[in-house]
């Protein structure tokens, strides 16, 4: 179901993050967005009402084994430079964004990686900009329904850019698939 491009895990070994263009079909997507959806979802905030948006825990279901697909299992491997044998232990979520809404600077504390998938996105004029901050250079990365990013979520610094209204779209939404995988700890 996901086309992982050559080189992807050699470009995250160099970059701490590669993005993955199509890794899901839009139609993809979009089913998988369609199934999560009645999920039930906490309002998580960071302070400030506008620095928040709904979360919903993944615990089953297509999305779930996606993440833990072999392709991607393997990826994941690859990009961590791990023997095939080692166990990773999923943790997975979408985050749901509304007008308004985004997530500032920060860097995650726990996960060895994460792979972010783009499961329904507004017009770019409406913002939802997923910024990365790696070692050198900002990179701001307007992700199209199924497109990912393998990221390393503790060391680079990242936030999004707050959707806004445009006549188009007054109610943008921004939804995001993320597959947090954590190392067996010794
Ligand atoms: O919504 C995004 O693109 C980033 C989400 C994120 O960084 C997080 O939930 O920790
Ligand atoms: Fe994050």
């Amino acid at each position: 179901m996901t086309t992982i491009p050559p080189g992807a895990a050699e470009d995250y070994r160099r970059d701490r993050y590669v993005v993955l263009p199509r890794l899901l079909t839009p139609e993809t997507a979009a089913r998988l967005w369609s199934e999560l959806a009645a999920l039930p979802a906490r309002r998580v905030t960071c302070g400030h009402e506008a620095i928040g948006w709904h979360e919903q825990t993944i615990a089953s279901g297509e999305t779930h084994a996606l993440l833990q697909s072999p392709q991607i299992q393997a990826l994941v491997h690859r990009a961590l430079d791990l023997d095939d044998e080692v166990p990773l232990r999923l943790q997975a979520w979408t985050s749901i964004y509304a007008r308004g809404e985004f997530i500032d600077p920060h860097r995650d504390t726990t996960g060895a990686v994460q792979l972010l998938i783009a499961l329904d996105a507004p017009p770019e004029s409406n913002g939802g900009q997923l910024v990365l901050r790696p070692e050198r250079g900002e990179v701001q990365l307007t992700l199209r329904p199924g497109d990912g990013v393998l990221f390393e979520a503790r060391a680079i610094e990242h936030c999004t850019t707050p959707l806004r209204p445009t006549a188009a779209v007054p109610e943008p939404t921004r939804v995001v698939a993320v597959g947090r995988y954590h190392l067996p700890t010794a």
